[in-house]
């Protein structure tokens, strides 16, 4: 199963094109929108997600409702593009009305720049926006669905913002009630401080980061290989994590703890009775680069959003002199957005490496040859 995607964030519309999903999937379309929605949602976004309403429109590999086995491609339009297109139209546009060469630090804008051998920032941002994420989230909604029929399931949450941080540790069953919270968070006196935190943030121009855990439940074990470094399923995982823009670090288990602890403490003891089972999971769910039929645990950090309104210091690429960085219109925390973001890419890259595994042309073998398995 693999997803390309195109658009840029003030253009026409974001595209994506889903191919190796077998036939005779129920595509739930509303659930998709619902996805859209949450990534939408949250404390803390700027007013750009006022002007969006994000819908899927599928173009191709659907009819009535199931997939038909032939690539999907789908749509999600920028309603911005109304207020942008005489600075975005791809048949001729006014481009000097909105350059921008006070480079932010912390974007794609410099490097992007000089790589692609450009003089306006414009030509970097646009495609390097986490705005293209909307149709990741289509891609990895469609993917869960498909993952759901073998009864494997994704959630997560968001354990900390700005340093405010949740240390307790919640039942898989208790994870999806956080999207009914304003910052996804379970502890609402710390979702509160958190809350706080970013009206503080917005109040001086700043901007904030934080964690967030994603889980996988249902999975059998022996998906992933030991037996070629490509093939480890923390690999595939963790690599579609720190695609997210924002993501700077990712853990699977205890992860980074685990490195301070002695091997008593973090390796997980096995057990049998009627089959095998682990007291712990430490591991997250994956030893030797498979699932060992436990809860797959992974965490993500993300850094605070580079586009502060206060500025930072940066050169101008046309005069060299130093300067302000641009103020574009921005989030001061986009941590929901990434919660949900995360959540559809792990279930895009497990779905790809389940399908490998498992092959099959159309669901009814799909799920015979997943319910064969022990
Ligand atoms: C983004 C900048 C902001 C965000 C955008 C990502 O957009 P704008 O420049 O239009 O205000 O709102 O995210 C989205 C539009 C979205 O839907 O997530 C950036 O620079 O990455």
């Amino acid at each position: 199963m693999k997803l390309t995607t195109a658009g840029e964030s003030h253009g026409k519309m974001l595209l994506g094109i889903l191919e190796g999903v077998p036939s005779n999937l129920e595509i739930d379309l509303d659930e998709i929108d619902r996805y859209l929605a949450l990534r939408q949602s949250g404390y803390g976004r700027g007013g750009r997600q006022k002007i969006e309403c994000d819908r899927v429109e599928i173009l191709s590999g659907v009819r009535n409702k199931l997939t038909l086995g032939s690539p999907i491609a789908f749509a999600v339009k920028n309603s911005d593009y109304e207020n942008w297109k005489e600075y975005m139209a791809p048949e001729g546009c006014d481009t000097a009305k909105r350059t921008l060469t006070k480079v932010r630090p912390g974007h794609a804008d410099l490097t992007g720049i000089l790589k692609y051998d450009q003089t306006d920032a414009r030509n970097i941002l646009e495609r390097a926006s986490a705005r293209e994420t909307a149709v990741r989230v289509v891609g990895g909604s469609i993917a869960r669905q498909y993952l759901d029929k073998l009864g494997v399931k994704i959630s997560g949450y968001v354990k900390s913002v700005g340093g405010i941080a949740d240390e307790n540790e919640y039942g898989f069953s208790m994870l999806e009630s956080a999207k009914n919270n304003r910052l996804f968070m379970l502890d609402s006196d710390k979702e509160q401080e958190a809350c706080a935190l970013i009206d503080e943030a917005k109040a001086n121009g700043d901007t904030l980061g934080g964690i967030i855990e994603i889980r996988i439940s249902g999975l059998k074990s022996g998906f992933g290989s030991c037996m070629q470094y490509s093939t480890k399923l923390d690999s595939i995982l963790c690599g579609a994590l720190m695609s997210v823009q924002a993501i700077k670090g990712v853990e699977v288990g205890q992860g980074f703890k685990s490195a301070c602890l002695k091997g008593s403490l973090v390796h997980d003891e096995i057990y049998y009775d009627k089959g095998y089972f682990r007291k712990t999971n430490n591991a997250g769910g994956i030893e030797g680069g498979m699932s060992n039929g436990e809860e797959i645990v992974l965490r993500a950090a993300m850094k605070p959003i580079p586009t502060l309104m206060s500025g930072l210091k940066t050169v101008d690429i046309l005069t060299k002199q130093p300067v302000t960085a641009a103020g574009e219109r921005s989030d001061v925390i986009a941590i929901c957005a990434a919660e949900i973001i995360l959540e559809s890419v792990a279930a895009s890259a497990l779905a790809e490496v389940v399908s490998s595994r498992l092959g099959g042309d159309n669901m009814r073998e799909v799920t015979e040859r997943y319910n064969a398995l022990k």
